[in-house]
Formats: C-alpha cells, sequence, structure tokens
C-alpha cells in the first residue's frame, strides 16, 4: 500500500491523478506544509523540508516530483504508464522527467520572480526557450516520450492546465490541445474528486 503525504492544490494533487491511472492501491495522508501566507511543516510528512507531494511504499520513502513519477511507473509497470529499461521511449521519458524538475520549473519560477536566467551559467534556461523545445517535441508526437501517454505527461500538463491564464505561457493551440488531451483522462476527473483526501 502506497502513502501519498498530501496537501489540496499542490504539487501532491498530480500524484493521486498518477495513483488513479496505476491503479495502484493507495491512502491518502493530508498533511499541512509551509505556505505564502504561514503554516508549518508536518512533522509525519517524511519529506527533508516538509514539502508535498512524499511517498511511502510500505516504509520506502521516495520525495521530489519527478522520482517518485518514475518510481511509481516502474513499480507499478502493467499500466504502461513509463517505460521500461530497454525500450527506446525509456530515453524520451526519462529526459522529460529529468527536463521537468532541472529545467521547466526554475524556467517558470525564474519567470515569475522576474529573475534573468544566467545563461552559460545556470542549469536551465529561460521560459522563452524552454516553451518552444516542449512546442516542438508535442508538434512531432502527442505525448512527451512519444505514442503514449506517461508520467510525465502527467506532470507537464497538469502545470500547463495551472499556468494556462498565466502571461508566463505562450499562448499555443498545441499545449491547449494538449492540456485537454490530458485533462480528458478519467483518471484526471477522479483525482479532482479525491483531492480533498
Ligand atoms: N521540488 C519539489 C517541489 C515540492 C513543493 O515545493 N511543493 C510545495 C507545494 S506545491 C510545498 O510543499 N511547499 C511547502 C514548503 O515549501 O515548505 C517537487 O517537485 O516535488
Amino acid at each position: 500500500m502506497i502513502t501519498l503525504y498530501h496537501r489540496p492544490n499542490t504539487r501532491s494533487t498530480r500524484f493521486i491523478f498518477l495513483l488513479e491511472e496505476l491503479e495502484a492501491p493507495y491512502t491518502i495522508r493530508l498533511v499541512t506544509t509551509r505556505t505564502r501566507e504561514g503554516g508549518a511543516p508536518d512533522p509525519a510528512n517524511p519529506h527533508p523540508h516538509g514539502k508535498v507531494p512524499a511517498i511511502s511504499d510500505e516504509g520506502v520513502i521516495v520525495f521530489e516530483s519527478a522520482a517518485i513519477a518514475l518510481y511509481l511507473t516502474d513499480r507499478f509497470p502493467a499500466k504502461g504508464l513509463g517505460y521500461a529499461v530497454g525500450a527506446p521511449e525509456r530515453g524520451p521519458y526519462l529526459s522529460w522527467l529529468a527536463y521537468y524538475a532541472g529545467v521547466l520549473e526554475p524556467a517558470f519560477m525564474s519567470k515569475f520572480m522576474g529573475w534573468e536566467v544566467p545563461r552559460g551559467t545556470a542549469g536551465w534556461v529561460a521560459v522563452e526557450e524552454v516553451m518552444p523545445a516542449v512546442i516542438a517535441r508535442l508538434s512531432q508526437s502527442p505525448y512527451l516520450a512519444g505514442e503514449r501517454f506517461t508520467a510525465a505527461d502527467v506532470l507537464y500538463g497538469t502545470s500547463f492546465a495551472l499556468f494556462s491564464k498565466s502571461p508566463i505561457l505562450p499562448q499555443s493551440t498545441v499545449i491547449e490541445d494538449y492540456v485537454r488531451r490530458v485533462q480528458a483522462r478519467p483518471a484526471f476527473a477522479r483525482a479532482m474528486a479525491r483531492q480533498n483526501g
């Protein structure tokens, strides 16, 4: 049984979506976190900084969204939400998962905060470079790793949905169609219904 440490309307919501996709046995443990308005980390949350998401799988703790996505899709391979070691698509699958944490999130945060990204020094690039790369990829194939929807699409699709009305995200029919495809999945609706625990 997987325990998901979760606070509603945060980055952990997308893991309810992924666990629903995987039809994995799971339970939701609601925790508090720091927020911009205050709040405190929950001592029950095993994330080293009291952030969500984190999961426990029979005592095995996994934290950080990209790691949890990979862990869960390896752990529950039958639903085909990832790619196995040896599959050619594992290359793009891992690349887009790592890109999410190492490039896309820092790029969005830099833009949000108005920070200039020091090209050649920072490990990420500006949103103005990120989004053309993502759009180019999604113009080649319906999903980031290829023809199949994967956990990488859970991360990107939900992030783009969140920013859909924000000037941070450039207008793009490729992205709009992609978000629609991701949100049309029955597991997404089930996750929204379980969002509050
Ligand atoms: N790098 C983490 C980010 C997790 C994160 O920042 N989550 C926010 C909620 S959306 C949080 O828990 N914030 C509380 C805090 O920063 O203490 C991941 O991708 O899993």
